[in-house]
């Protein structure tokens, strides 16, 4: 039976993989999960899951030696998968030391800590069998890439990975160059200079103390459970809700769309089968400019309003009033990255995986989710959560 201790698994991605680990392996494994419940963790996301007798919870701060080394102590994982940390990019811009703490200091306790509860007595760089330690990076440590198509342009891949990916037919690009593991590290934001910091100091504790780690970086999630700061959550929402849509910029800037289940299964592969001190990277093959996201999920919701007028009552505005009129170019985000694509071809290759969700079908079931779970949307967004995260600020 696998142990997994899943850091940060009240927010989106962690508790998507909470979910996909239990979907996929049942009873087989057991699952403990430590998030701070910061504005973006919330204990609703998990609460079916928190009812079996396979999945404990503890609230605490990866930053805390003593909770994290309790936990090791007590429940002893095979897997730590660290997915927590301060997560969005324009609160990084406001707020840049919560982010060095969590997301640099934080990963450093945590790798502390399974140093110390996973080295064989005796040695100074062996450790238990079967252990292994997986940061979760992002592809916005390799910095921004040029935009150079003005529509997406076909995407020639590998006759290899082509054949991996062979339920995909639509790959394609706004550039001629990707990210690869390769690619030099170049941060632009606090946010993703902390998120280098953490696979920097990951790397160290590999080479240096022989600590068996691994890191993905993987393009931005879409799916359930997303929290509505973020451009899909938010912009589902504010259609809702009656609020116009802001868009930075002209809405110009590409991202590589990958839906969140296919991540959490990436993630599971690299655990059980990536090579000790391997980066991957997790891509979704799917380019899009933001403009282009804001009209598809203006359309999917119009379609489906008309289309099951038991939904209606969610709109807080008249239906002929969403279109693309809601739009408001708004100031940019400074710094503001312009493109990132992410090349899977190494996790394809060695470990058979891609990313299998079209967009079509991904957003589809996304919008669909928030419809049917406004609840949820209604105890993310409350001044509780918000009250809260003022309070992580005046404890540190
Ligand atoms: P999220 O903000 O939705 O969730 C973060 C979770 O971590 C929350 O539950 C929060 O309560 C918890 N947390 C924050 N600080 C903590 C602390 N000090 N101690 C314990 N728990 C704490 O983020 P997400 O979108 O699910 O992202 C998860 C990970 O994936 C992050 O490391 C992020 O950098 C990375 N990532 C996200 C994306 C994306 O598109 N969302 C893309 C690439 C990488
Ligand atoms: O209101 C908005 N309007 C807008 O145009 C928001 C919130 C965003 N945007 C733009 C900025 C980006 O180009 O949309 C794009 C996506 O923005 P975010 O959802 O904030 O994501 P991004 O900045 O790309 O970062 C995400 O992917 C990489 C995650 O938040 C990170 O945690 C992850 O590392």
């Amino acid at each position: 039976m696998k142990k997994y201790l899943v850091t940060g698994g009240a927010g989106f991605i962690g508790a998507n993989f909470v979910k996909y680990l239990l979907d996929t392996h049942g009873d087989e494994i057991s699952i403990h999960v430590l998030d701070a419940l910061t504005y973006a963790g919330n204990l609703m996301t998990i609460a079916d899951e928190l009812k079996r007798d396979n999945v404990e919870f503890t609230r605490g701060d990866i930053l805390d030696a003593e909770t994290v080394g309790r936990i090791f102590d007590e429940f002893d994982p095979d897997y730590v998968v660290n997915f927590a940390a301060e997560s969005h990019v324009d609160r990084s811009i406001e707020h840049p030391r919560l982010f060095l703490e969590t997301n640099i200091l934080g990963t450093q306790n945590m790798l502390d800590q399974a140093r110390r509860s996973w080295l064989m007595p005796g040695t100074k760089d062996t450790y238990r069998p079967g252990k292994r330690f997986l940061q979760i990076s992002t592809d916005e440590v390799y910095g921004s890439l040029p935009r150079e198509f003005d529509t997406p342009q076909p995407l020639a891949v590998s006759a290899e990975v082509a054949k991996v990916a062979s339920g995909r037919t639509d790959l394609h690009t706004f550039g001629k160059e990707m990210f690869t593991e390769d690619t030099p590290l170049a941060p632009r934001s606090p946010y993703s200079a902390a998120k280098t910091g953490a696979d920097l100091i990951t790397l160290a504790y590999h080479e240096t103390y022989g600590l068996p780690v691994n890191i993905t970086r993987c393009s931005n999630n879409y799916g359930p459970y997303h929290f509505p700061e973020k451009l899909i959550p938010l912009i589902i929402n504010n259609i809702l809700t009656g609020r116009r849509l802001p868009v930075y910029g002209r809405g110009e800037n590409v991202r590589d769309w990958l839906y969140v289940t296919d991540h959490a299964k990436a993630i599971d592969m690299v655990l059980r089968h990536g090579r000790v001190g391997e980066v991957y990277n997790v891509g979704g093959f799917n380019e899009a400019a933001n403009i282009d996201i804001v009209r598809t999920i203006i359309d999917t919701i119009s379609r489906l309003m008309h289309d099951n007028p038991g939904y209606m009552p969610l709109l807080k505005r008249p239906l002929d009033e969403v279109t693309y009129d809601l739009i408001d170019f708004v100031t940019d985000r400074p710094g503001h990255d312009m493109r990132y694509a992410i090349d899977p071809s190494k996790i394809a290759t060695e470990l058979g995986w891609y990313p299998e969700t079209p967009f079509k079908e991904g957003i589809e079931k996304t919008v669909r989710w928030y419809l049917d779970n406004q609840p949820w949307m209604e105890s993310v967004t409350s001044g509780e959560y918000q009250n809260y995260y003022r309070q992580m600020y005046s404890d540190r």
